[in-house]
């Protein structure tokens, strides 16, 4: 599983610059760039750049962190004109996470399901 320790980690590398993305905004404390297997017209991932494995551990360790992430995540949202859209964060293998290290999913520009699969 990717980014299981921050040494081998690939969204920390993508904050580096070490692995290319299309990011659409960045701040002091996060990234926003374009998922590269999309799920819908607008697919971005909004992360913090300090490594926490899941939303969990970033909302227990650093909550304005984690505030910043929901902002950006609402910013990539206004961005693209999204007047509904969906911020996942799936939490553990279980749930379809792969990439450990933090991670809003913003979904938007189509309809969507509930519940999700
Ligand atoms: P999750 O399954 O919730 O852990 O989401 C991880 C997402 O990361 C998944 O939708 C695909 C995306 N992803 C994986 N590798 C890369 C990459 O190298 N670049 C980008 N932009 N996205 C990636």
């Amino acid at each position: 599983m990717a980014g299981e320790s921050k040494d081998d980690c690939l969204f920390c590398k993508i904050v580096e610059g070490h692995v290319p993305a299309t990011i659409v905004r960045e701040t002091e404390t996060t990234v926003a760039f374009r998922d590269i297997n999309p799920q819908a017209p607008t697919h971005v991932l909004v992360i913090p750049k300090a490594h926490y494995k899941d939303a969990a551990a970033l909302a227990a360790a650093d909550p304005a962190l984690a505030a910043d992430v929901l902002r950006e995540a609402q910013a990539v949202a206004d961005e693209d004109k999204l007047e509904s859209y969906r911020i996942v964060f799936n939490t553990g293998a279980g749930a379809g996470q792969t990439v450990f290290h933090t991670h809003a999913h913003v979904l938007g520009g189509r309809g969507m399901q509930w519940p999700p699969g």
